[in-house]
């Protein structure tokens, strides 16, 4: 029973410790004024995809399994974005089983 208590009071001082993340307000992502909707189980990730000094939108969707790739014509404080391509390989769109 003490090595349990132990145990315990070391998992609660770790985690009354531990850095707690702290996460900015979300934002609806919008491609010309209109919002980006690919349904539910979206997967955005932010990086320069183009290699022009800006961080792109690449985003997953789950129900086609298509990658969807927006050029960022703004800056990365505030990026924008004016239509997307679906990701290619090889002359073949890109897809990803879900599930
Ligand atoms: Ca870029």
């Amino acid at each position: 029973m003490r090595k349990v208590l132990v145990l315990g009071a070391a998992l609660l001082a770790t985690v009354a410790f531990a850095q707690i993340p702290r996460f900015a307000e979300p934002v609806l992502l919008t491609d010309n004024g209109t919002t980006i909707d690919v349904g539910y189980y979206g997967a955005p990730q932010m990086f320069d995809w183009d290699l022009d000094g800006r961080k792109d939108l690449v985003l997953g969707q789950f129900t086609s399994g298509y990658i969807r790739f927006y050029s960022n014509v703004g800056e990365d404080s505030a990026p924008a974005f004016s239509g997307f391509e679906y990701l290619r390989a090889s002359g073949a769109q890109i897809t990803l089983p879900s599930g």
